[in-house]
C-alpha cells in the first residue's frame, strides 16, 4: 500500500486539516500517517477556541520514525502553528524522502486577504521558504500575495494578475505553484498553476457555486494528494480535486441543514473514489 504522512493540526470541530486529510486520503486507498501540530477545540474562525501546541512532540515523533525506518510516497503539510514548526517540517522532508517522495505544501494561513488569527507577515514569508522546498505548493490567492509581501488583489483578480503572482513565486524558488480558488476568464472556478521547469501555465475550471466556506482548501489539497499518490498526473490530480471540492460545496449549498463552518465533504467521498478509477 502507498503511504502518505500529513502534518497539520487537529481542529476537533471544524472539518479542516487532519479531520479531512485523514478520511480523504484513506478513502483514496492510501495508508495515512499523521503528525498533529496542535489540538484546537475548533478551527480558528470560532471565537474562544482552545489551542494546545504540539511543537515539542514533532521532533521526538520524527526521531522515532527514523529509527523505525519509515519512508513515505508523499509528505503533505497544511496548517502549521509557528515558524519553529515550519523548520521542523523541513527536517521531515529530508528524513523521510525515499528518493521520489512527493512533497505537497498547502500554506493554509489566510483567506479573503486576511491572515488567520495568530499569524503575522513574517510567518507568511517563512512559509514561502517551505513552499520552495516542495514539489508543489497550493496557496489560495490571499496566501500567494502574502508570501510575496504584496497587496491582496481580491478573490476575482484577473488571470494576468494570478499568473504574475505565480511567476513571482517561481522566482522565489517555488517549483510548481498552483493558485486555487480562482475565477477564470470564462467565469468557471478552479486553479491556475505554473510549472517553472517547463515554463508552462496550466488551468482548469469547474462550476462556480455561490457558497463560501472554511476547509475547502484542505479538502482540495487532500484530494489532490490522494489522486497523485494513486498514479494520476499532476494536472488530472488537480482537476479531480477541483471537481470533488466543487461537489462538496454544491452538496452543502443545497443542504437545508448545512452548518456554517464547513462543507459536506463526507457525502461526496463516493464521487471522489469513483474519479480515482
Ligand atoms: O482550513 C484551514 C484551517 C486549518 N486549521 C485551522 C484553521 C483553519 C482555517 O481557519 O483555523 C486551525
Amino acid at each position: 500500500m502507498k503511504k502518505v504522512a500529513t502534518i497539520q493540526d487537529i481542529s476537533c470541530i471544524g472539518k479542516c486539516s487532519l479531520t479531512v486529510a485523514l478520511p480523504i486520503i484513506s478513502a483514496a486507498g492510501i495508508e495515512t500517517a499523521i503528525v498533529p501540530t496542535a489540538v484546537l477545540s475548533t478551527h480558528t474562525q470560532f471565537k474562544g477556541f482552545t489551542f494546545r501546541d504540539l511543537t515539542d512532540d514533532m521532533e521526538p515523533i520524527r526521531d522515532h520514525w527514523i529509527k523505525e525506518g519509515f519512508k513515505f510516497d508523499a509528505i503533505y503539510t497544511g496548517y502549521l502553528g509557528s515558524i519553529k514548526q515550519i523548520e521542523i517540517v523541513k527536517s521531515y522532508f529530508k528524513a523521510f524522502d525515499n528518493g521520489s517522495t512527493f512533497k505537497v505544501v498547502d500554506p493554509a494561513m489566510a483567506d479573503n486577504g486576511n491572515l488567520y488569527v495568530g499569524f503575522d507577515k513574517n510567518f507568511a514569508l517563512e512559509m514561502a521558504g517551505l513552499c520552495a522546498e516542495a514539489d508543489i505548493a497550493l496557496p489560495n490567492i490571499s496566501e500567494a500575495a502574502l508570501m510575496l509581501g504584496e497587496d491582496y488583489p481580491g478573490e476575482d483578480a484577473p488571470e494576468e494578475v494570478t499568473k504574475d503572482l505565480l511567476k513571482k513565486l517561481a522566482d522565489k524558488g517555488v517549483k510548481f505553484p498552483v493558485i486555487t480558488g480562482v475565477t477564470l476568464k470564462d467565469g468557471s472556478f478552479g486553479f491556475i498553476g505554473y510549472d517553472a521547469a517547463k515554463d508552462e501555465f496550466i488551468s482548469y475550471g469547474t462550476e462556480k457555486i455561490p457558497h463560501k466556506s472554511h476547509g475547502t482548501g484542505d479538502i482540495y489539497a487532500s484530494a489532490f494528494t490522494g489522486a497523485l499518490v494513486n498514479g494520476k498526473s499532476i494536472f488530472d490530480s488537480l482537476s479531480i480535486a477541483a471537481d470533488y471540492t466543487a461537489a462538496c460545496i454544491r452538496n452543502t449549498y443545497n443542504d437545508p441543514d448545512k452548518v456554517d463552518y464547513a462543507v459536506n465533504f463526507e457525502l461526496e467521498l463516493p464521487y471522489y473514489i469513483s474519479r480515482l478509477g
